[in-house]
C-alpha cells in the first residue's frame, strides 16, 4: 500500500472568554461559546502517515500510551469513517516548540495539527470548518486553533454537534501590537485536569448557570473591543471572565482551586502597575500560570514585572496565523 502522508503545523491559543463545561462529553459540545487569540511563535508540528506497518503514536519524542494514544487514534478513526479508501494502520508523530509545563494547552495545537494532517493524508477536504469540527472532537479548545488571529467557537444548537465549530473573527494582522506573555510560576502538573475540573464544576457548582449566561454575553463585547483595538476594555473583560470561571470552580463540591499563592501575588500586583501607566491585564486557564495581555511597546516591562513576581520563565507571544500544511 502506498503511504498517504501529510504534515501540519498549528499554534496554541489562549481564550479570553473561556470554554468551561460540556453539554455532551462524548462529542465535546460546550455549554457556551468562547473566544481566543492564536499564539505565535509557539507551534506543534504533526505528521500523519497512513499505510504504516502498525499503529504508532509518538508525542514529543516518546511513545504515547493509555488515554493519550486512544484520543489520537479515535480522532483518526473519524477520518477513516469518511472515506472508502482503505487507509491501513497509522503512524503519528507530533512535537511542540514550547514548554509543555507553561500551561499553554499543547492539546489545542496538537489536535488542530492532527485534524488537518489527518484529513489531508486521507485525501479529504481541508476546509477550515471541517478541520475545526474534527479538531473539536479531539479536544474542545483545538477547534479554535485551526484559523489564526481571533477565533470564536460557536457553541451550536444541534445535538450532533455539526454547528459547534470555530470561525475566525479577525485575522492575525488585525492587531499586530497585541502581546500575550505566559508567566510560568510553576512547572508542576496540576492535580485536577481541565477535563475533570470542568465536569465537576458543571455537576456541582451552583454558580454554573450564571457562568454560562454571562460568558455567552461577553463574546459580543470582546469582539467589539478587539474591533476597536481597545486594550483597556478587552483587558478588563479578560480578567473578569477568568475570575468568573475560577469562581465557578471554587464553588464546586469538592472545591477546585487552580491558583497558587504566587498566582495571586502576580495578578494582584497588576492594578498598581496599571496605575503606573503599564497596560497589563491577566487571563488564567485551569492552572496556576497567568497569561498577561499587553502591547508590544510594554513587553519588556511586563516581562520584568512577571519575573519580579516569581516567574521562572516568560514566554512572549503575538497573534499567530492559520494552521497549515507543510511540504514533507
Ligand atoms: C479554554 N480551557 O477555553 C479553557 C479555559 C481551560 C480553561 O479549553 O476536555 O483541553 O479536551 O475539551 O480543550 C482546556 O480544555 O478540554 C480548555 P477538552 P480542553 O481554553
Amino acid at each position: 500500500m502506498t503511504a498517504l502522508t501529510a504534515t501540519a503545523r498549528a499554534h496554541p491559543n489562549i481564550a479570553l472568554v473561556k470554554y468551561w463545561g460540556k453539554r455532551d462529553a462524548d462529542r465535546i459540545l460546550p455549554h457556551q461559546s468562547s473566544l481566543s487569540v492564536t499564539l505565535a511563535p509557539l507551534e506543534v508540528v504533526t505528521t500523519v502517515r497512513f499505510g504504516a506497518p502498525e499503529d504508532m503514536v509518538t508525542l514529543h519524542g516518546a511513545p504515547a500510551r493509555g488515554k493519550e494514544r486512544v484520543r489520537v487514534l479515535s480522532l483518526l478513526e473519524r477520518v477513516r469513517a469518511e472515506t472508502e479508501r482503505p487507509l491501513g494502520p497509522v503512524q503519528v508523530e507530533s512535537r511542540g516548540n514550547f514548554p509543555m509545563a507553561a500551561g499553554l494547552a499543547s492539546s489545542a495545537a496538537g489536535f488542530a495539527a492532527l485534524a488537518l494532517a489527518g484529513r489531508a493524508a486521507a485525501g479529504l477536504s481541508t476546509a477550515p470548518e471541517l478541520v475545526s469540527r474534527l479538531a473539536r472532537e479531539g479536544s474542545g479548545s483545538a477547534c479554535r486553533s485551526v484559523q489564526g488571529g481571533v477565533c470564536i467557537w460557536h457553541r451550536g444548537l444541534r445535538a450532533d454537534g455539526t454547528d459547534s465549530v470555530a470561525t475566525q473573527a479577525f485575522g492575525e494582522s488585525h492587531w499586530p501590537e497585541l502581546r500575550m506573555l505566559a508567566a510560568v510560576l510553576s512547572r508542576s502538573e496540576k492535580e485536577v485536569s481541565s477535563r475533570d475540573g470542568m465536569a465537576q464544576t458543571v455537576e456541582t457548582s451552583p454558580y454554573y448557570p450564571a457562568w454560562v449566561e454571562d460568558a455567552e454575553a461577553e463574546i459580543g463585547r470582546a469582539t467589539d473591543a478587539i474591533a476597536r483595538r481597545d486594550i483597556e476594555t478587552l483587558g478588563a473583560l479578560s480578567e473578569r471572565n477568568a475570575w468568573r470561571m475560577h469562581a465557578t470552580a471554587f464553588a464546586a463540591d469538592p472545591p477546585i482551586c487552580y491558583l497558587l499563592p504566587s498566582t495571586l501575588g502576580l495578578i494582584l500586583a497588576l492594578p498598581a502597575a496599571r496605575r503606573r501607566g503599564v497596560p497589563v491585564w491577566f487571563t488564567l486557564d485551569a492552572g496556576p500560570n497567568p497569561v498577561l495581555l499587553t502591547l508590544a511597546s510594554h513587553e519588556a516591562e511586563v516581562e520584568r514585572l512577571a519575573r519580579d513576581a516569581g516567574a521562572v520563565e516568560v514566554v512572549r507571544c503575538r497573534p499567530g496565523g492559520d494552521a497549515r500544511l507543510v511540504e514533507s
